[in-house]
């Protein structure tokens, strides 16, 4: 699923690309088993399962969760929490079907495209399962993995250290993403702006830093619609964000990022593997539990102090600034 010259421009060109039926429904049949698992399981932990829980659909129930906990959402994502007080006790999701997905060959042949033929899995990476937005309370409303997503740049939420790294966002569509349902919007064309822009500090945790809305308004915005399957590319300078679900559906989504070897992740506390080489086969991490363990020897430095974990720190310097406002 290489990529064509003609996709390549237009990718060159927007800092976007918008790819239909990417993934069958058999490919990702497993995630969403996995994820119907683990929402049980979570809701099982955490005293949710309440009498009529077993007649309820998987939307139904995931809904629920997070209307009532939204931060039960820490043990869905496929990140650790971008938290600057992580602990050994901090929650994650790392399952076999999810690291199935972004080794995925129709994935790592489109990554290959704009990437190379080494392409490592960069460790900044999200699930995001929004419900209709009206169910969510106000902190469910302020994590951008439930609710919409603020105007930003992927290249802001890295150490500044990355920010020559070639990452590459690919934006998996787990349900259809249409307009209603928040579909990522983007500017054409801004991934070739010189500056990075202006971020503020998020105002409900260090990973909700966005652009201040004056700054978007003067520009042209296009919205990024993708049926269930499909992928969104985006090049890591390209403003974007998300709308609001305003449907009664969840719209689904993992966000995935790959690079080349030997450029800084941006987010070196977690960690990165490669996916798939030419040049170095034998580095290549082919099976779940390696990857697992990637994540929990992370988790172990982090919390015992052994590696530091701080996250979009360089915003902090705008808090008061009145764009922030
Ligand atoms: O899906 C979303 O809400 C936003 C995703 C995003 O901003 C990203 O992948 O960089």
């Amino acid at each position: 699923m290489k990529l064509s010259e003609r996709q390549i421009n237009d990718f060159e060109r927007d800092g976007f690309l918008i790819l239909n039926d990417v993934l069958s429904e058999s490919d990702r049949a497993p995630i969403y088993a996995e994820y119907e698992a683990l929402v049980d399981q979570i809701a099982r932990d955490r005293n949710h399962i309440h009498s009529e829980w077993h007649t309820l659909t998987f939307e139904q129930r995931f809904t629920h969760l997070i209307a009532t906990d939204p931060a039960a959402y820490e043990f869905l994502d496929i990140s650790l929490p971008l938290s600057n007080a992580l602990t050994q006790a901090s929650g994650m999701h790392t399952g076999p079907a999810v690291f199935n997905l972004i080794t995925h060959p129709n994935l790592l042949d489109i990554a290959e495209s704009i990437v190379g033929p080494d392409v490592v899995s960069n460790p900044v990476q999200h699930v995001r399962i929004k419900p209709p937005e009206n169910a969510l309370n106000d902190q469910g409303r302020g994590n951008s993995n439930m609710a919409r997503t603020g105007w930003h740049q992927d290249a802001a939420v890295l150490l500044e250290h990355a920010e020559q790294s070639p990452i590459l966002t690919v934006w998996v569509a787990m349900s259809d993403a249409t307009s209603e349902m928040g579909c990522m919007h983007a500017v054409p064309g801004s991934h070739r702006w010189p500056q990075l822009g202006q971020h503020c500090p998020g105002k409900s945790g260090a990973g909700e830093i966005y652009i201040p809305k004056p700054l978007v308004e003067e520009y042209e915005v296009e919205n990024l619609a993708v049926r269930a399957g499909g992928v969104v590319l985006l090049h890591k300078n390209t403003w974007h964000g998300a709308g609001p679900n305003q449907s009664d559906r969840l719209r689904w989504s993992f966000d995935l990022r790959y690079q080349p070897p030997s450029y800084a992740t941006g987010r070196e506390c977690f960690p990165e593997f490669y996916a798939r080489s030419k040049h170095h086969p034998e580095r290549v991490i082919s099976h779940p539990s390696q990857w697992v363990k990637l994540w929990q020897t992370a988790r172990e430095n982090i919390g015992n102090g052994v590696t530091q974990a701080v996250f979009n720190e360089r915003w902090e310097k705008f808090r008061n600034d009145p764009l922030c406002a």
